[in-house]
């Protein structure tokens, strides 16, 4: 039975994220199964979605648009079959119905799922984004974007414009595991703890848990210009994502109100920094984030899209102090 992620609720009312499922890896070994190629990988994003967004994040400060290709899909979930209810991902028609997302040009798949069922007759997941797909197999290789993030950051490293830039350092490696588990625990799905709570006590729990974790980063980043010190890395990609969305979405549709990013000064800072950074300002469309959420009718059942702070992270920061 084809179901989509906001279903996934304990009886306690508590959001539960199932894993994802094509767990396979692309390698710079020749020999292996999926080796790095380039224009051989395909990455099928949401410019709402953060997860999505992270590898899109990755892959452009790595510089990798000349291997890999991309293609992002529309606003709002549809229904993506005649025969049954399901409402996921879909592709426009054409590249003007909705500017940035396109129609799928490898398999012209008319929604997400139709690319898992090309690549599994009897696949039984979610059908989320990110999708990385290898053209040659016509399957997907991997829909775990803290898996793809690493292979970006390593495999393609013959072929990169980037290669010296290394988000997951070996020295750093254990801090950085150490920081994404909480902050992922608390910030990437803590706010989708909060937003999908359908009970108080689960949403009082997540809530408080995600303003001491953001606390703690405010606290680490009045120190240190990144999250593992002097350098960027994975860690800061990770948080980014969630932070860019914080004060157009999720203090609007999943109730993460306390306090908003901009009023962290070193958080607020921090956003600008890396939205700063070269490539990363183009994965991030604001319409397409402000309308994404907006549109869940679990969260936001009239469809109204709020008028939101419109910040400009453009503008200059202060964290060149460190
Ligand atoms: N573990 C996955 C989660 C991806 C995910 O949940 N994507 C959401 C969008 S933000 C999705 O595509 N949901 C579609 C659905 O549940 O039907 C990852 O990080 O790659």
């Amino acid at each position: 039975m084809a179901g989509s992620s906001l279903e996934d609720i304990s009886a306690s009312g508590a959001f539960m994220r199932k894993p994802s499922t094509f767990r396979n890896a692309i390698s710079r070994d020749p020999n292996s199964p999926f080796p790095a190629e380039a224009g051989r990988y395909h990455l099928y994003v949401s410019y709402g979605c953060p997860w999505a967004s992270r590898c899109l994040a990755c892959f452009k400060i790595k510089g990798l648009d000349k291997i890999i290709s991309f293609t992002a899909v529309k606003i709002n979930w549809a229904r993506t079959k005649d025969t049954d209810e399901h409402m996921g991902w879909v592709f426009p028609a054409s590249s003007t119905e909705e500017p940035g997302a396109d129609p799928d040009p490898l398999n012209g798949a008319k929604s997400i799922r139709e690319l898992y069922e090309i690549a599994s007759s009897n696949y039984s997941g979610r059908y989320t984004v990110p999708v990385l797909w290898d053209k040659k197999t016509k399957t997907i290789v991997n829909n775990e974007s803290a898996e793809i993030i690493r292979m970006l950051n390593t495999e393609f490293n013959d072929l990169a414009e980037n290669p010296e830039l290394d988000l997951y350092p070996s020295h750093l490696q254990s801090q950085i595991d150490e920081i994404n588990g909480w902050i992922y625990e608390d910030i990437n799905n803590g706010v989708y703890k909060c937003g999908f709570a359908r009970k108080q006590e689960p949403y009082d729990e997540a809530v408080k848990k995600l303003y001491v974790a953001l606390d703690k980063c405010e606290e680490i980043l009045s120190k240190q210009r990144y999250l593992c010190g002097g350098t960027v890395t994975e860690a800061d990609i990770r948080l980014f994502v969630t932070l860019i969305r914080f004060d157009e979405a999720y203090a609007v549709y999943f109730k993460c109100n306390k306090k908003l990013i901009r009023e962290y000064p070193n958080l607020f800072n921090y956003t600008k920094d890396i939205f700063q950074l070269p490539g990363i300002s183009s994965t991030v469309k604001m319409d397409f984030i402000k309308k994404g959420y907006g549109s869940l009718s679990s969260n936001n059942p009239s469809g109204i899209i709020a008028c939101g702070p419109d910040i400009d992270y453009s503008s200059p920061h202060d964290r060149s102090r460190f």
